[in-house]
């Protein structure tokens, strides 16, 4: 009898009988997924275990999942998502007798992701495809969706989380984080801009994926074009930094974010205005003069952000983010600083930006 941890939902969702081939999809930090392959038809699903830490009801995501397909669906809007498919009994989560619990998507063959964007016709399009899952959501009543993660993307909030961490008593690595954290503190007033901002009705929510990075995008192996988003989990009403800003994150720097090269990060500038342009090709009407007058903070926002959160794990003792080595959340967190003081310069000289 296998041991594996998918075995149960495995044998829940398929045919115990029939032999699948199982292989573990390793680029996500958060849920562990499977591919699955059936040996007697060649056909593939995705099975992925919901982490529970971080979203602590499953059902909530799955709910927030189902509505979104079912809306999509039934206003025939063309944009594809990953069909969510059902367990026996007609449902959408099946929880083993660990109490882990299990979902699964439709595989979407031929597809490929992305660390990071070749060209900035891909940056474009990407930035058009979120834009479009937004705009395709804007008759969609945003009310309905259970907030997942409250305060996800509250840069207040992060800071307080940064400045609580700092009180850790992991003093090797209070000591080996000392000039990131200072580079951060001194940046506080993100955070007091990022209050000013959503409290004013100029800045109203939206339904947004919270996770726009280019990682999070399918695109067909041979023509490049991209399918479609994937990693709906934290679609919340949000603001329009928040994609934008993970976009600009993941697509204007020059290395991944997993990369330790720091010196080689930089910000490409053509691929920075092919995401803004492409966002507003699609976004244009539905913005206010105030979100469109404050585009460039969405990047400052979310890489500012991203630097905290993965320095605050690493003073927490890493346990939010999935580590591959000890270091690694340290190696993020510097990456993410290098890439915004790259980014401020850049905004400082090529748009007279000032932060
Ligand atoms: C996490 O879902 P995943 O592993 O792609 C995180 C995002 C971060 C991202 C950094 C729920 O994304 O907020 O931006 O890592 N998701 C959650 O790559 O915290
Ligand atoms: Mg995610």
């Amino acid at each position: 009898m296998s041991t594996e941890i998918y075995q149960e939902a495995l044998d829940a969702f398929a045919n115990p009988f029939h032999e699948f081939a199982v292989k573990p999809l390793t680029s996500g930090l958060i849920n562990q997924s499977f591919k699955v392959t059936s040996k007697t038809s060649g056909n593939s699903f995705l099975l992925q275990k919901i982490n529970q830490h971080v979203f602590p009801v499953p059902e909530k995501v799955q709910h927030n999942y189902e509505l979104l397909w079912k809306y999509l669906q039934s206003e025939e809007i063309s944009f594809l998502i990953p069909e969510p498919k059902k367990f026996p009994g007609d449902v959408l989560l099946f929880c083993d007798t660990k109490e882990n619990y299990w979902r699964v998507f439709d595989f979407i063959e031929e597809a490929v992701t992305k660390p990071i964007a070749e060209k900035p016709s891909e940056a474009r399009s990407v930035a058009e495809t979120f834009g479009k899952l937004t705009a395709s959501l804007s008759g969609f009543d945003s009310a309905q969706l259970h907030i997942v993660i409250p305060g996800f993307h509250n840069l207040s909030l992060r800071f307080n989380q940064f400045r609580k961490s700092l009180h850790s008593t992991n003093y090797e690595r209070l000591q080996k984080a000392a000039s990131l954290i200072i580079e951060l503190k001194e940046r506080e007033r993100y955070a007091s801009f990022f209050d000013v901002m959503t409290e004013s009705a100029e800045f109203p929510k939206r339904v947004m994926h919270h996770d726009a990075k280019i990682a999070n995008i399918l695109f067909d192996e041979d023509s490049g074009k991209v399918i479609c988003p994937v990693d709906f989990d934290t679609v919340m009403p949000g603001y329009f930094f928040s994609d934008l800003g993970d976009m600009i994150r993941s697509m204007a720097s020059s290395e991944s974010e997993t990369s330790v090269n720091f010196s080689d990060i930089n910000i490409r500038k053509e691929f920075y205005e092919a995401m803004v342009d492409g966002y507003l090709s699609v976004m244009n009407e539905l913005l206010t003069d105030s979100e469109k007058k404050y585009i460039h903070f969405s990047g400052i926002i979310m890489i500012y952000m991203q630097a905290l959160r993965f320095l605050t794990d690493y003073l927490n003792g890493d346990i939010y983010y999935h580590i591959g080595y000890s270091e690694q959340n340290f190696d993020r967190a510097k990456n993410q600083l290098v890439l915004l003081q790259k980014l401020e310069k850049f905004l400082i000289y090529d748009y007279q930006f000032k932060i």
